[in-house]
């Protein structure tokens, strides 16, 4: 697969505390993040691998962190009845999950996983700050509509392929997918750098089917670093 480095960007999404199972770095214990998935800190790894490679060969490297104010809307505890799990309208958003509370602004849980090299990093992206509106995809929050800048940044730098990583599969990798394709960028995943929350229960395979079918090309970080 022949890659132009210059016009391509690798989005390493929402690798955080609060994503990830508990973990040891460097002699320091971090405890079970409030929202973990299954392996959530195995993505560091081949997702260091790639941002070095990139950053060596002058591709962008953006990483994008989930930053919710306390009491944020996608909250069930800023509900009085609020369920994790329960489905409510939240806007112009017809159907938003109540996560429990996660990635709050200045905690531990929004902090980036302490494996994960930002070094290489151009451009780290905060979303989720609106306290009314949820944000799952680095462009654009969930009204479809506000923007996060990405989109700007890469057209300002001529990028017109994205390589995308990281938590969740299901959610943020997910829709970050589809709206790079809507963009009009040529879009493909790490499917050995990504992980997924699986909720509702089948979420993971759904998302990787729908994104195959869209378009999204499924690669292994081993098929661009093995060359
Ligand atoms: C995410 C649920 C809530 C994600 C963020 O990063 O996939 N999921 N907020
Ligand atoms: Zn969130």
């Amino acid at each position: 697969m022949f890659i132009d480095y210059q016009k391509a960007a690798l989005i390493i999404v929402d690798v955080q505390n609060d994503f990830c199972p508990a973990y040891t770095s460097g002699g320091k214990s971090n405890p079970e993040g409030a929202l973990a998935v299954a392996g959530g800190g195995e993505v560091c790894a081949p997702l260091n691998a790639v941002a070095k490679d990139f950053a060596g060969r002058k591709g962008k490297v953006i990483a994008t962190q989930d930053w919710h104010p306390w009491k944020h809307a996608s909250f069930a505890s800023a509900y009085p009845d609020g369920k994790v799990g329960d489905f409510i309208a939240l806007g112009s958003v017809q159907s938003q999950i109540l996560w429990i509370d996660h990635c709050v602004q200045g905690s531990h849980g929004a902090r980036f996983h302490d494996d994960l090299d930002l070094d290489p990093a151009d451009l780290i992206i905060r979303k989720g700050a609106n306290p009314l509106l949820d944000s799952y995809s680095a462009f654009f929050e969930n009204d479809r509509q506000t923007t996060t800048g990405l989109d700007g940044y890469l057209k300002a730098f001529s990028i017109s392929t994205v390589f995308l990583g990281g938590l969740a599969t299901d959610y943020c990798v997910f829709y970050s997918a589809m709206d790079a394709l809507r963009l009009r960028y040529k879009t493909y995943i790490f499917t050995d750098a990504v992980r997924g929350v699986d909720y509702p229960s089948g979420s993971v395979e759904q998302a990787l089917d729908a994104m195959e079918v869209a378009g999204v090309g499924m690669i292994k970080t081993s098929d661009i670093l093995r060359r």
